[in-house]
């Protein structure tokens, strides 16, 4: 038996938390049992490596240790929570996953994306989601409402221009898996962000 595998992408601020929230209660209400989970992090070690990757004290990460810590953390996550959650037939539903590292380490970063898919498969084997939300809106919407919240992570401090990167390198990965990618407009109003989530539900457990 092996369940389904639903990742949330977007950029900061975009309403990932709360749309895994409302997808949980969807599917729970159905009879369905969820495991909701987040990257980095999900395990005690792959969470201490998210406080590693995301603090502004101390010694910064450089591009390729970021990308590595990104993996390693994914290492952990997978063979701890995703794996045993999928095995026992549930649906996971992830808070980013590896389509993050193609926008962020990729596309603002600027790290290749040949080794990007050279770690995915090494990492992942042959797992991959089943279906990707992206939340999208433009980058100055979800900062402000990250920025609204108080102080800043080592990735919420980076410029305007990186997070119009992270979209486009969303946007694209979108184009080019359409079979894989749902994109909901995430500049409206969260009631029509939850229509839209259950109209995803709907599709995925008429397939
Ligand atoms: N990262 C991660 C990488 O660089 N590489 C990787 O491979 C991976 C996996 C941490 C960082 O890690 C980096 C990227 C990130 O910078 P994170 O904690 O998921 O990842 O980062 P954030 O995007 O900052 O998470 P947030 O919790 O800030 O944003 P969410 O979850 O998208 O937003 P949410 O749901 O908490 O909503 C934010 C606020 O907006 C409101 C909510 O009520 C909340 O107050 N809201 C709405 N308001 C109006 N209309 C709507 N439709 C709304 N939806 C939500």
């Amino acid at each position: 038996m092996t369940g389904c595998f639903i990742t949330i992408e977007g950029g900061e601020g975009a309403g990932k938390s709360t749309a895994q929230k409302t997808l949980a209660e969807l599917l729970r209400e159905r009879g369905h049992a969820v495991t909701c989970t987040r990257e980095p992090g999900g395990t005690p070690l792959a969470e201490a490596i998210r406080q590693t990757l995301l603090s502004v004290d101390g010694e910064s990460p450089v591009e390729m240790t970021e990308l590595l810590l990104v993996f390693a953390a994914r290492a952990q996550h997978l063979s701890r929570v995703i794996e045993p959650a999928l095995n026992r037939g549930e649906w996971v539903i992830c808070d980013r996953f590896t389509d993050a590292t193609y926008a962020y380490q990729g596309a603002a970063r600027g790290l290749s994306l040949e080794a990007i898919a050279h770690l995915e498969q090494l990492v992942q084997g042959d797992r991959r989601p089943d279906a990707t939300i992206l939340l999208d809106m433009p980058p100055e919407v979800g900062l402000a409402r990250a920025r609204a919240r108080g102080s800043l992570d080592r990735f919420e401090r980076e410029d305007i221009l990186f997070f119009e990167r992270v979209r486009a390198g969303y946007l694209e990965r979108a184009k080019a898996h359409p079979n894989q990618y749902s994109v909901i407009d995430a500049t409206q109003p969260l009631e029509s962000v939850g229509l839209a989530l259950a109209a995803f539900i709907e599709a995925r457990l008429g397939e």
